[in-house]
């Protein structure tokens, strides 16, 4: 497939899963809103239609909580009520004192990519009246929700936020959260799984990770989604890489649009989160053997056992230092194992634990190489740019726009083998953008 025919079929994805205010992630298995995929969709409409960029951006914070939290998915459509698990009944956010009552939504949240979007956003229609009312408009909405994160999820006050649940990370069933599975007992539920009956069950988490996941929402609740009890009793604490580096990479954006459209306090603040959560990265998170950033868990106060794509997203918030950044390099390079795997497998292929298959256990994600990609132009490291830029056009053009795709390149060539779910919207959108690249 040439690349304008490409690019049509992008738009033409974004556009199909356009519903009224919201784009849904991918028809079937993700029928509602999703917080991170917004900020990815709204970049690609921002392309070729910055109405319904900025529109993306309102309806998510829409839903903003009276203390900032921005939640993870939330469920516009009563129709599709049935169609996905677990639905907004199970996670009964008005338990918490702090829900935003208008809407279903759940009570977890997803990393913080809405300050650099805002930002990108801008750059497409700097001089558009609307568009600077649009960015005025949201900016203090992002404030709040940083505001939120380093509030009530710093609770040592580190400059590293945690997560409380794996799908916070956006990275579901990674094999780092195995060790944290294996430290506590959970009951087995009795549910019917929607995501199964339409992707095949060995590309997506077990049953028995689900009951995980279940169990801690049913943990929350019982604490009335009180952060502090949280912080104080839950088996699952993780400062996590990639939900830091957009954190931190939003900072960034928020500094430099602050001079315009917030105040010289709100930069102040922005400025001392930032310098305080850069240093903690590196002294706390960096694996300089490994040449990666890693996962720390707060409950057995060391870094979870594995090395996956999210240790290369520091790249994209400018974390590492320039002698970091080779070091990441050879890791980059080991994770395709000499050419053998296209740029970047989500866990470590030279790990027993690596099923390429399997959702965030080894599969390659356009999301985390459109992070990668941009973080290593913005270190002048063109020449990685433009390998991992074109094994994402290469996977995307031979395979379609999957959800999560086939890392070695051979098996690659000769079948297809896409995995998820198909038509997938971020897929399409940060393909739009790769395409507009001047690189
Ligand atoms: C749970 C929507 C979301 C993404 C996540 C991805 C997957 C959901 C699921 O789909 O998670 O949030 O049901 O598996 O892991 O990153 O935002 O695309």
């Amino acid at each position: 497939m040439d690349d304008i025919l490409l690019l049509k079929h992008a738009r033409q994805i974004l556009l199909a899963n356009n519903r009224e205010g919201y784009t849904i992630p991918g028809a079937g298995i993700y029928p509602f809103q999703w917080k991170w995929d917004s900020g990815f969709i709204a970049l690609g409409f921002s392309h070729f239609d910055l109405q319904k960029a900025m529109t993306e951006l309102e309806t998510l914070f829409n839903a903003q909580w009276a203390n900032g939290f921005v939640p993870h998915i939330i469920f516009h459509s009563t129709a599709e009520r049935k169609s996905y698990f677990p639905d907004a009944a199970f996670y009964h956010s008005s338990l918490s004192e702090n829900a935003n009552l208008k809407y279903q939504t759940t009570t977890l949240t997803q990393p913080p990519v809405e300050g650099w979007v805002l930002e990108r956003i801008l750059s497409r229609g700097r001089y558009l009246a609307e568009v600077q009312s649009f960015v005025k408009r949201l900016f203090p909405k992002v404030m709040a929700q940083h505001e939120y994160l380093y509030e009530n999820r710093d609770p040592f006050q580190e400059g590293l936020v945690y997560i409380q649940h794996n799908w916070e990370s956006g990275t579901d069933n990674s094999p780092v959260w195995d060790e944290i599975w294996s430290s506590f007992k959970v009951p087995t539920y009795d549910f019917s799984r929607k995501d199964t009956q339409i992707v095949k069950e060995e590309q997506r988490p077990s049953k028995q990770e689900y009951d995980y996941y279940l169990f801690l929402i049913d943990l929350f609740k019982k604490w009335h989604y009180n952060d502090e009890i949280i912080a104080g009793k839950s088996p699952f604490l993780v400062q996590d890489p990639l939900f830091n580096s957009m954190l931190v990479a939003s900072n960034n954006s928020l500094i430099r649009l602050g001079k315009h459209f917030g105040s010289s306090q709100d930069v102040k603040r922005l400025e001392k989160w930032n310098k305080k959560s850069i240093s903690a990265f590196n002294k706390k998170l960096f694996d300089n053997n490994a040449g990666i950033y890693r996962h720390f868990d707060l409950r057995s106060n060391r870094w979870l056992d594995g090395l996956t794509s999210s240790g290369f997203a520091p790249l994209f918030a400018g974390i590492p230092s320039r002698q970091q950044m080779k070091k990441m390099l050879i890791a980059l390079e080991r994770f395709s194992r000499d050419g053998k795997y296209f740029f970047t497998p989500s866990f470590d292929p030279e790990n027993a634990r690596f099923e390429p298959k399997r959702y965030w256990r080894g599969p390659v994600w356009v999301n985390m190489n459109w992070l990668i990609f941009e973080g290593l132009k913005s270190y002048g490291e063109s020449t990685w740019a433009c390998k991992i830029k074109e094994d994402t056009l290469q996977m995307v053009r031979k395979q379609g726009f999957f959800e999560y795709f086939e890392p070695d390149k051979k098996k690659s060539r000769k079948q297809q083998l896409g995995y998820g779910g198909k038509q997938f919207s971020w897929t399409a959108a940060l393909i739009i953008d790769l395409l507009n690249d001047k690189l």
